[in-house]
This record gives structure tokens, sequence and C-alpha cells, in this order.
């Protein structure tokens, strides 16, 4: 990808922290971590080497619904190097952990660690095996012959809403609910000038992390202590729901994230597999790890999106949006992961996002079904918002006959309107909708593209521009942070939130470090271990620097007080003329001499640290805006996004340069969700999508050009007036190139297409449009 910043100066206005002097904060530092993961200094679970440690492999279940009739393991247990295997027998019982109940009541399924009387999904673990070598764990899975009678499967989330319940425990496949209204949607479609109506069957993706799942859990006997080792965004979460799972103390859990290759949401709370590791290694008292394999994954692992939405908006005939009415289908799969329910609920309470819609009716649904679970996936919620909002008003637009800009120019909330509630409660804490979009517009070039795009299409190109805006939830709940000063002038920062590639030890050195007044290069980070960090939620829901950082802020400043006496007694001043300086504390006025932080550290008489928690008692919302130029090839459906123009608005930016990387990254992944991406299950349940080669995840020469902006609206709902970034990537492009496609092929008479855009569903639809490649006459 070729990212280019149209406006590079005066992005960042950041206030100085009161009395800093730190550099680095607002700076493009390059990730302290680049060399070391570039170089392979990284250490995945997998490159952990545990002296005696036992693999464990699973066997799966090869139906997507099935009574389990009888397991024979004799032949298995025979086989050499076999340690225990294992069944739902077992380990039938243990606590499952807990499910985030966003969306209120919620009558979850079971979710056993390993299946007992019924299998639910493909690829759901029936048997583990631990074993002294991988091969020998999977030569004995070979050998075990289970006696399945299948059953009727159900994976459409649509059939299986009113369809008796998949699994006995629960009243129906409809597990949780809501619905959220405001003024009078049905009298204002009655007396809408123009009503317009979508269905959007969002593909099925996998997150498909670099780094697959992986577990290593070792038993010490003699402390009655398990620690865990795993690639996960939570891992006091983890450390907590096995201890639960368990049976144990959380303080009898250690759990260690350390380097994590990527997680996307699919690594944010643990999965049987990871129980059933942790039970055989305090079973057996040796070290057992688990690495799953790309179709492991594929197959078991949490999906995101596979939502269908349908909507409706009224318009009046100058183009003001009336009502919008939103009937939402989030599939859960066969059990819930503890964030379950978060994209269903996302998407209901952000709509009607960043409009100004006096009536609203908006009912979302979960369902379950034979598949591996959904879970929350990079955008969770938000990109189906976006993407609901975003058709609509391009529809309307077509069909009123105005500019698609300037439908949305005159729905956006006003600036001054800010804060704001939805329906659903949720606040829109701060922004500035309008200028936003006047920013994409002036970084496109708006009109002048549009008269080029003009140009092409009198020379008979397919070619087509779309627009896309959203606001982004991000943000809430609470961290920790500690600050400790080190004898030799230097800092250790320990954070409750953890890392997954998104260069935090290099952006929370620079938050540290201005607070401090010291280079970022003084300042570690720490992270990721319950033994060495405070306790946190972790990285999701684009909240780690909102929350995670103004934690750290906290622990900064906090660490700031507790030295600035000792640095008044060197200085031989009283406190309150001490202020901090370069590198240390200085009497005001007289910035020459310097009680430095070493000096402090040898004056202190102990070590100086502080703690903080840090509660946000409202939310951080982003917003961002997306214009996507595409052009499509008539005789093969082949859509070729040229250019995005990009502006996002993540409240203040502590690293310009990863900010940016993220965005990069959020829109080739939403690349992949528009153009490339679907996990496909057939009619029995099998997935018929179980390889990278039959699952296209986007390669470099898909991701177009793409010019970025960026605004900086502080958020008055932390300390650091931050606001998600990780996520917006993903939420922005899509509707952006669907739209720009649909504005493509308008002339031809295509109104809807499915994602993902591939080349076939493109050339179909232009096919059955009548408009297909006899363009050029060579048809009869
Ligand atoms: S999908 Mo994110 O890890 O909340």
């Amino acid at each position: 990808m070729y990212a280019e910043r149209g406006d590079t100066g005066g992005i960042l206005q950041e206030p100085p922290a009161p009395d800093a002097t730190g550099g680095g904060f607002g700076k493009p530092l390059h990730r302290r971590e680049d060399e070391r993961l570039l170089t392979g200094g990284s250490r995945y679970v997998a490159d952990l080497h545990v002296a005696g440690c036992l693999s464990m492999v699973f066997v799966r279940s090869p139906f997507a619904r099935a009574e389990i009739r009888a397991l024979h393991l004799e032949a298995a247990r025979e086989m050499p190097g076999i340690a225990g295997i294992y069944t739902g027998r077992d380990v039938a019982g243990l606590p499952w952990p807990r499910i985030n109940p966003v969306l209120g009541d919620v009558d979850p399924p079971d979710r056993p660690v390993l299946a007992r009387d019924q299998v639910r999904a493909t690829g759901q673990p029936i048997v583990a095996i631990a074993a002294e070598s991988e091969a020998a764990a999977l030569d004995a899975a070979d050998r075990i012959d289970m006696d399945l009678e299948p059953l009727e499967p159900i994976c459409d989330p649509e059939a299986a809403i009113d369809a008796p319940p998949l699994f006995p425990e629960t009243t129906g496949n409809v597990v949780a609910a809501k619905r959220w209204r405001s003024g009078d949607a049905e009298a204002a479609f009655g007396e809408a000038a123009a009503t317009v109506e979508v269905t959007i069957r969002h593909p099925r993706v996998a997150p498909a992390p670099l780094e697959c799942r992986a577990t290593l859990a070792q038993w010490d006997r003699e402390a009655e202590r398990l620690t865990i080792r795993t690639g996960t965004q939570t891992p006091h979460r983890t450390r907590d729901d096995v201890a639960r799972a368990l049976g144990l103390d959380p303080s009898q859990v250690r759990a260690v994230a350390s380097d994590v290759g990527g997680a996307f949401g699919m690594k944010a709370s643990i999965y049987p597999e990871d129980v059933a590791v942790a039970f055989a290694a305090r079973d057996l008292r040796r070290p057992v790890r688990w690495i799953a394999g790309r179709g492991e994954d594929l197959l078991a692992a949490s999906h995101g999106r596979g939502a269908s939405s349908r909507g409706r908006m009224a318009f009046d005939p100058s183009g003001r949006i009336l009502a919008v009415q939103a009937n939402l289908t989030f599939p859960l799969g066969a059990w819930l992961t503890f964030s379950a329910l978060v994209p269903a609920w996302n998407a209901g309470r952000i709509l009607p996002g960043p409009y100004a819609i006096g009536n609203t009716d908006v009912l979302v649904r979960a369902v379950v079904t034979n598949t591996a679970p959904v879970g929350i996936y990079r955008g969770a919620g938000r990109p189906e918002a976006a993407m609901l909002l975003e058709r609509l008003i391009d529809a309307g637009a077509r069909k009123i006959g105005l500019d698609p800009a300037d439908v949305r120019r005159r729905n956006l909330v006003p600036a001054q309107a800010l804060p704001l509630a939805r329906p659903s409660g949720a606040i829109l804490d701060s922004g500035d909708y309008p200028a936003l979009l006047e920013k994409t517009v002036a970084l496109a070039g708006y009109d002048r593209l549009r008269g080029r795009l003009d140009r092409r299409r009198g020379r008979g190109e397919l070619v087509g521009l779309g627009w896309s805006f959203y606001v982004e939830p991000c943000g809430q709940g609470w961290e920790s942070a500690s600050v400790t000063l080190e004898g030799n002038g230097r800092f250790i920062a320990a954070t409750g939130s953890s890392v997954q590639g998104q260069g935090r030890e290099t952006t929370f050195a620079q938050i540290a470090a201005r607070e401090l007044a010291v280079s970022p290069g003084a300042v570690r980070i720490v992270h990721g271990d319950t033994a060495a960090a405070p306790d946190g939620i972790g990285a999701l829901a684009s909240r780690s620097t909102a929350i995670g950082g103004s934690a750290l802020q906290r622990a900064a400043r906090a660490l700031v007080e507790k030295a600035r006496p000792l640095a008044a007694r060197l200085l031989d001043a009283a406190p309150s003329s001490v202020v901090l300086s370069d590198g240390g504390f200085s009497v005001e006025g007289m910035p020459d001499r310097v009680a430095a932080w070493n000096r402090i550290a040898a004056s202190a008489g102990e070590v100086l640290h502080a703690d903080a928690t840090w509660a946000a008692d409202g939310e951080a919302w982003g917003c961002g805006c997306c214009l996507a130029q595409v052009s499509v090839d008539p005789s093969t459906g082949q859509v070729v996004p040229e250019r995005l123009y990009y502006v996002d608005d993540a409240g203040t930016v502590v690293n310009p340069l990863l900010a940016d990387g993220q965005i990069a990254g959020g829109i080739a992944q939403g690349v992949g969700e528009a153009l490339l991406e679907r996990i496909v299950y057939d009619a029995d349940g099998q997935m018929l999508s179980g390889s990278l080669m039959d699952y296209a995840l986007p390669r470099a020469d898909d991701v177009p050009d793409v010019r970025l902006d960026r605004m900086s609206t502080p958020s008055p709902f932390n300390t650091l007036g931050a606001k998600g970034v990780g996520e917006a990537g993903t939420i922005g492009a899509p509707p952006a190139i669907v739209n720009a496609v649909l504005d493509a092929l308008a002339s031809l008479g295509v109104e809807h297409l499915d994602m993902p855009l591939t080349p076939e569903r493109v050339w179909r639809a232009i096919r059955e449009a009548g408009g297909s490649g006899n363009r050029q006459g060579r048809n009869p």
C-alpha cells in the first residue's frame, strides 16, 4: 500500500502537558519493537521451548450436528508416546467463563470444553490427545474411531430464527435481542417523498491473524500454581477465566501473552482448547502446549461479521432523512465467546450514527447456529452499522437525484449539537462531522474528481465514486498502570493493556515520557504478564490508547507528585516552586540547575512507584470519512479500487505514524471484506473455505493507493483526549468501496451487490442487468 498524507502540516496541535517538556509526544517515532520483531527476535508461544513439554492435538467433529454414540479410544491409547487422552466425560461440568451481557438477558447454549453427547459445529473438539510429540499425538488421532449419528444442521441464522431449538438447553435459537426506538418511524415513512430499502448480507469472515492460536500451560505442583502462556488480547481475563474453569483462585494462575502475532478480536477470550491444555497440564503434571494450524483456526476460531441487515430510509424532497428502520440479525455460531453479543449491540446502539434523524426503529437479534462461533472482529458491529446507513443514503441520493455528498452534508449532526445521545443512550462525545466531510471533499478535490470520472465514463469506462461516513464508539471502562523510577533514573511503566503488534511499547513510552519530561527511550513498557502488569481489561474495542494511555498518564503524574518534594529538597527550594524540567526538576525560572531523576531515585530511600486506575465516565467516539474511486472491467467483473481518500478523527494522536499504520491496516482488511473474503459453509455445515487456498485474504497488490488525512478533536472523556484508531479502516472502507462500485454500475441498472464483490458476482450482476460484455458490440 502506498499511503500518502494529504496535509503534513499542523495535523497535531497538542497542548503540552502542564510543566512538561518530554520529547516525542505527537511525533511519528518509528516503532521500537520493529528491530526485534523484524529480525526474528520475537518470542511467540511456538518459539518457547520448555523441557518435557507435551503436545496436544484435538480430534474434531467432521459433522456440523451429530449425536455421539461412542468413542473408541483403545487403539489410540496403545500408541507410543501417549500421555493422556481426554473426552467430554473427563472435563464435564467445568464452569465456563462469563458472557458480556451487553444485550441484556441472554439464554446461551452450553459451552463444553470437549463435546459430550452432541456435537454442534464442524470442527468442534471432541477428543484431546497429549503426547510426547505432535507427530505422536497425530498418529494416535488417526486411530480414534468415532461413532457419530449426523443430524440436520442449521447454519444460516435467518433460517434458525424460527426453527426449533438446535440445542436442548436453550428455549430458542434467538438467544438475545433488543429494540431501540425514537420518534415515530412508521408515521415518518407515511409522509416521505422518497423511501429506499436495502438488504445487506455481510460475508462471514476470518480474522486470520498471522500467528494462529497457541497455548502452553505449566502446572507447578509444589506451589499449586498454573502458568498459561497464550496469544491473547486479554491476559487478565485469561487468568480469571482459566482459574474459574479449573476451580482455582485467580491468584493461582499467571497468564502471559508474550509476543502475539495479531488478534483482531479473535483472541479476546479463551477457547475450549485453552481449557483443555490447562486441564491436561494439571492432570498430567507436565507442561502441555497446543499450536493451532491455519485450518484449525479457520474452522474453529471465532469468525467475524456474517450479519444480515434490512433497512429502510425515508427522505423529504430536499434529501433530509426523516426516518430509518433497521432489522439486524447477527449469527453467533454454536457457542458464545465473552464478547459474542458485542457486534449486535454495537451495530444497534450506534444507529443512526452521525446523522440527525428524529425517527428510528432498530431491532437486533443474535442467533445460534451449527457453525464455529462468531465473535468480535476488528470493527465489531461498527462496520455493520456504517454499511447499512451508507448504502441507504446512497440509494436515497440516487432516487432523489442528489449528489451523495450533499445528502450527507444535509444530515450530519452539527458540531454544536455534540455531545448528543443516540436512541440507545450512547452519547456521541465530540467531533465536527461536517468539517470532516469537507476536509475529505478537499483532500479528494471532489469536484475535479467528478469531472475526471465523467470524462472517463464518456470514453466508455465503468468508474465510480463512493462515500462513507462513520462514527466509532471506542474507549470505555477502566484500565490501570504503574510507573516505577529505577536507580539509574530510568522508568518502568507497566500497563494492563496488552499488545498484538500495534506498537504500544513505543506509544506508551511517548505518553509517559511527556509526563515525566524525559525522552521516550528512558521508559520501558511492561505488559501482557499478569505477574508483572497491573490488572487490566486488555487490548480490544479500540480502547487501549484512550483508556490504558490515560491510566498511564495518571500514574506518571502521580509519580511526578511523589518526586516533587524530593526534588525540592535536593534543590533547596519549596515544592511549589519546583517544576519538571528536561530530565528531572528545576526551580522555576532557573532551568540550569536540574535535580536529575537518578539523584531523586538515590535520595528517595525507597523505590519510587505510583499506580493509577483510570475509569472513563463516558465513551470516546472516533469518526471518519472515506471516498473511494473504483473502476470495473465489464468483461470480467473485476473491481479495481483505484484510490481511497480517508480522513479520520481519533482525537489526540500520540504517534501519527503508528496511527496511519493502524488506519492503513484496517483499510486492507476492509478491502478484503468488501472484495475478497468469505467463509463458506455448505448445506451440511461443511466449511468450503478451510485453507488460505480457498479463503482469499487481501494481498499487497489488492490494496489501493490511499490518501490519508486527519482531524483531531480531543475526547472530553479521557485525560489524554484520545479516541480509537485500530478499527477505523475496517469501518470506513467497505461502504465506500461498495457504494463506488454501485455508482460505477448504476448506468447499467445494477442496484444491488452482495459482498465480497468478486469478479463472478459483479459479472453476473452486469449480465442480469442486461449490460454485459456486448458493450464493445462483440455479441450479436
Ligand atoms: S474486534 Mo476488537 O478486538 O474489539
